[in-house]
């Protein structure tokens, strides 16, 4: 009951920071783009943004917590260093009521002057299993709206390959255990090299996140994965902020 009084509060106050954290090309190391995370401002008893939007749907408070959560990041994206393409996570529950806040978002970005060809839904896949219609419908609305879409956490759900023979997104992020220690693992390889060339063949643009390690990063390079993201390349924060990222000499 004190989480739902909080999340209440957190809305009406609007107490949610944009944190940005940047996406790399690996070709030549300049920064591709950035994903905002919404971080709660202030002190909280809520441990983390997962628990936040699982608690936020549960007590309805959902459509204004992420209406909240975008407002914050595309004003927080007009002050990026760098400019880039823009990811947003989009809270999977709320994809059928999206047009009135599509409909906001729009307006808010030409307000901000920031193009809708440079913003990117991120789509969870945890939770998308079944219903590809309504996930195709989603896709083409907000194509035809300007903007383009990702696929997040593939692999992390239980519909990955249903997915990707169902859809075609822009881009692909690869669930970060596929990436976690993947020196050391022959399948992991093996399936990052075969995602990669799936996607390639089908014109969708692979991201992989959670690089934390140099070994990591270098076999992603090889394996030909054009886009990174992770603690190693550059850690969430605050706008505006340096990209940490420096590719090696080739
Ligand atoms: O940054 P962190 O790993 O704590 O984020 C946890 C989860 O919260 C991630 O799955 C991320 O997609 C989600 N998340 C962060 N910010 C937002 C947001 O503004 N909207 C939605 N829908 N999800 C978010
Ligand atoms: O579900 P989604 O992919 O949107 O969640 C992204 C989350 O991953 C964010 O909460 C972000 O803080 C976290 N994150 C980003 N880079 C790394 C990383 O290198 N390692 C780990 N463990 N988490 C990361
Ligand atoms: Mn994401
Ligand atoms: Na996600």
């Amino acid at each position: 009951a004190g989480e739902r009084r909080e999340i209440e509060e957190i809305v009406r106050e609007g107490r949610i920071t944009p944190f940005f954290q940047p996406i790399f090309a690996l070709a030549d190391g300049t920064v591709y783009g950035y994903e905002a995370l919404s971080r709660i401002a202030g002190p909280t008893l809520i441990g983390s943004p997962d628990e936040l939007f699982d608690k936020a749907i549960a007590s309805g408070h959902a459509p204004a917590l992420e209406m909240l959560c975008r407002t914050r990041a595309l004003h927080g994206a007009s002050r990026l260093a760098v400019p880039g393409r823009l990811f947003l996570n989009v809270c999977p529950a709320l994809l059928t009521s999206s047009d009135h806040r599509q409909g906001k978002t729009s307006r808010l970005l030409d307000e901000l002057g920031i193009d809708r060809s440079r913003v990117t839904f991120e789509l969870t896949e945890r939770t998308m299993i079944d219903d590809y219609e309504l996930f195709n419908r989603v896709l083409a609305y907000y194509r035809s709206q300007g903007y383009s879409i990702a696929i997040d956490d593939l692999g992390a759900g239980y519909a990955g390959l249903k997915m990707l023979a169902q859809l075609e997104p822009d881009y692909v992020k690869l669930a970060r255990f596929l990436v976690d220690d993947i020196h050391l693992s022959a399948k992991r390889q093996a399936l990052v090299e075969s995602l990669v060339g799936f996607c390639r063949r089908l014109g969708i643009t692979v991201i992989a996140e959670g690089i934390e390690r140099p070994e990591e990063l270098a076999w992603l390079a090889e394996l030909g994965v054009p886009l990174a993201q992770g603690y190693l390349l550059g850690r969430p924060a605050a706008a505006p902020l340096a990209p940490a990222y420096v590719a090696p000499e080739i």
